[in-house]
């Protein structure tokens, strides 16, 4: 049967009815790749897993919350949705507003998004308004504006995008036949370890899988205020997907964490860049650098001996998820600005056999 979105798939589980209009661009199914280096890396009885959530149709895992979120605004006769983001929102929601033929209005924090999804956002057809501001400022304008005009939010406050996103959940268990142990991840907005963490409670219940992972959330160390306990003004990291100062899911990400008998801890930009090369050089994954944040709270926590301390279920190998939320062409100022540009070589024989030492 031809595959049609997560929607389609797991509508059982979603807020949908038959009179719901769906409106997908065949969103999920992402790989489960498994991670060979970084299972060696990590000893005898690991596998590590990486979900690839690059791979969706505009480069991110949003598309699985905002399929559900336009879908509904559609549903619900909206002609107009809004949301405030550090680049991946602004992307889904302009691609699935176009598909709908309903508007976009963009807010970005001036500056501060990456390459990739400022043009898609443009070329989707979105009104895109640089904030001069942070992204908690331009959050704020969006909730305040949706509140009191006729425009729906579709930022992750939208209840239908955490709907959406958790279907992700549901296809690390479809494959792994069970949950993993652990799942790593970055932590921006908060919005995507709320979803995952319902996901499996939900297939827990439904009776799809006998354990629960544990989660483990990482944020940039210059905007970590989860991990600090207090709202940071002025959030600061290369990575600027989870430069987020006051995430709207703040308590739902520490129920996730508590409930779990998780963490949610930090990492630096430069063990994000390093885990960033890590990926592309050793795995052939390349993603925009919020996403190794997920491998650089693994390294992290792997020399610590977090995981062998916090193993339970001796009979088998340890399974650890790792999601990798975006794609690395979001974002490819950062992969040049990571590595040795090319060196400029004269045209000729001689001079390019020297180079490669031949
Ligand atoms: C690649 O697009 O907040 O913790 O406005 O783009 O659910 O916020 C993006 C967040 C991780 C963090 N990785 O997820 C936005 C936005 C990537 C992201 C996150 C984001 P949340």
């Amino acid at each position: 049967m031809k595959y049609n979105g997560v929607i389609e798939r797991y509508k059982k589980y979603l807020p949908v009815t038959k009179k719901t209009p769906i409106i997908t661009l065949q969103e999920g199914n992402t790989p489960l790749i498994y991670a060979d280096y970084l299972s060696k890396l990590m000893g005898e009885n690991f596998e590590i897993y990486l979900k690839y959530e690059g791979l969706n149709p505009t480069g991110s895992f949003k598309d699985r919350g905002m399929t559900l979120a336009i879908s509904k605004a559609c549903e619900e006769g909206s002609k107009a949705v809004m949301c405030a983001s550090t680049g991946n929102t602004s992307a889904s929601a302009a691609a699935y507003a176009a598909r709908a033929g309903i508007k976009c209005i963009v807010f970005i924090p001036s500056g501060a998004i990456a390459l990739g999804k400022l043009s898609q956002a443009l070329i989707h057809g979105a009104q895109v308004l640089a904030i001069e501001g942070n992204f908690d400022d331009a959050l704020e304008l969006a909730k305040e504006i949706t509140k009191n005009y006729p425009i729906t939010l579709v930022n992750s406050l939208n209840p239908y995008r955490i709907e959406g996103q958790k279907t992700a959940s549901f296809e690390i268990c479809d494959c792994l036949r069970e949950a993993p142990d652990f799942q790593v991840m970055p932590v921006g907005n908060a919005g995507n370890i709320t979803a995952y963490w319902k996901g499996y409670k939900e297939y827990k219940e439904s009776g799809k899988i006998k354990i629960l992972p544990k989660m483990l959330g990482f944020q940039a160390k210059g905007s970590a205020p989860i991990v600090k306990g207090y709202p940071i003004k002025n959030p600061k990291t290369i990575a600027t997907a989870i430069r987020i100062g006051n995430p709207a899911s703040w308590k739902q990400a520490e129920a996730a964490r508590d409930e779990s008998k998780g963490m949610i801890d930090l990492v630096s930009d430069k063990e994000i860049i390093n885990a960033y090369k890590l990926l592309a050089q050793k795995e052939g994954v390349f993603v925009e650098p919020a996403s190794a944040a997920s491998i650089a709270g693994l390294l992290k926590l792997a020399k610590k001996d977090y995981f062998k301390r916090n193993t339970q279920y001796a009979r088998r190998n340890t399974q650890i998820v790792c999601i990798l939320t975006g794609h690395g062409l979001k974002d490819p100022d950062r992969a040049i600005k990571s590595i040795k540009e090319p060196k400029l070589v004269q045209a000729n024989l001689k001079a390019v056999l020297k180079e490669i030492g031949c």
